[in-house]
């Protein structure tokens, strides 16, 4: 049967506001996920009463209620490599663990006076922090590392361009050691409809027996402004550059009031999504202002992922 709807709200939602972050701030929106031991954690973005966002720890024991850590985690750096570059904040953090290296590796966007560029680093404690380099120029953003090396390389989607008229589209990058990348190629660009002016990965690739399910964002522009939506794709396992199926529609977009109505309207923007039994938790901004959760099978995703096989209408 297909689910045109695959979805299901929390009916706690939102997850999280700014009356939950035990100090001054904005809004609280775009968090990462993960389990870690028997623990949910989320990594926010706390955007504050400035303007600029930083990296703040939330735990829970059932995924759906979460206690703010009392104070940052991750805050801009002031180290003379990054500080620029870091300068009006650090926001959207995908989290991703590798096996092989026993790490949580954390991509972030770094922006600046020159722009948005992608940052990453690591821990294996939730604890201290190590960053480990900026790893593209400017513009890019929504950055999402695999979780394990391909044929020895560590794989990344990104998100080069997508301001000034260029085209925003999803791009895969390869590297040996996380520092140096190479090989991009454009792996899927927005085409007329719902992701028409840019794309965007959404949560870390998740390894399922058909391939790499990916979630990432479209948008569109209207008249009264931008609407966020999420699609899927299939990547092949062993060729995380050939898609083999996605959703011919957005499977998620903003129909509640509190993903339509906030600093910015008619957002949803899932960071982090954390798979248990055959059941996706995925957490998303809410109109740039609050946390969400929404619930969907496995199965449900995967099927719609079938529906259009072709890479035709996907220009690369
Ligand atoms: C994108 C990112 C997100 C934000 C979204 C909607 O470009 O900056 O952090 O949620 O816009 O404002």
């Amino acid at each position: 049967m297909k689910v045109l709807h695959p979805f299901k709200r929390f009916h706690g939602n939102p997850v999280l506001s700014r009356d939950d972050i035990p100090y001054w701030c904005n809004t609280v929106f775009n968090a990462a996920a993960c389990k870690f031991g028997n623990r949910y954690l989320l990594l926010l973005r706390v955007e504050d009463l400035n303007g600029h966002s930083h990296l703040t720890l939330a735990r829970s024991h059932d995924g759906y209620h979460f206690e703010v850590d009392r104070e940052p985690w991750i805050t801009p750096s002031e180290d003379p490599g990054y500080e620029i570059y870091e300068r009006y904040g650090i926001e959207d953090p995908r989290i991703t663990y590798v096996p092989e290296d026993e790490t949580w590796y954390i991509t972030y966007t770094a922006f600046g006076p020159h722009g948005p560029r992608v940052g990453i680093g690591k821990t294996r404690d939730f604890e201290s922090f190590e960053r480990i380099a900026l790893i593209t120029e400017v513009p890019n953003k929504d950055a999402v590392l695999f979780p394990g090396k391909i044929d020895g390389n560590y794989v990344i989607l990104d998100r080069p361009g997508g301001f000034a008229g260029s085209t925003g589209a999803i791009w895969i990058q390869y590297s040996p050691d996380l520092v140096y990348w190479g090989g991009a190629r454009a792996l899927l660009a927005p085409q007329p409809g719902w992701g028409k002016s840019k794309l965007g990965s959404s949560v870390p690739p998740l390894k399922t027996d058909e391939g790499w399910l990916v979630f990432y964002h479209g948008v569109r522009e209207t008249p009264s402004g931008r609407i966020y939506r999420v699609g899927a794709m299939l990547l092949d396992l062993k060729d995380p550059e050939k898609i083999i199926g996605y959703t011919p529609n957005f499977i998620f977009g903003p129909e509640e009031l509190y993903e339509r109505v906030g600093d910015v309207p008619n957002v949803v923007f899932p960071c982090g999504a954390i798979i248990e039994d055959g059941i996706i938790k995925m957490y998303y901004g809410a109109a740039d202002t609050a946390i969400a959760l929404a619930e969907a099978s496995l199965d449900d995703i995967l099927g719609l992922c079938r529906l259009a096989k072709s890479r035709e209408t996907h220009a690369r």
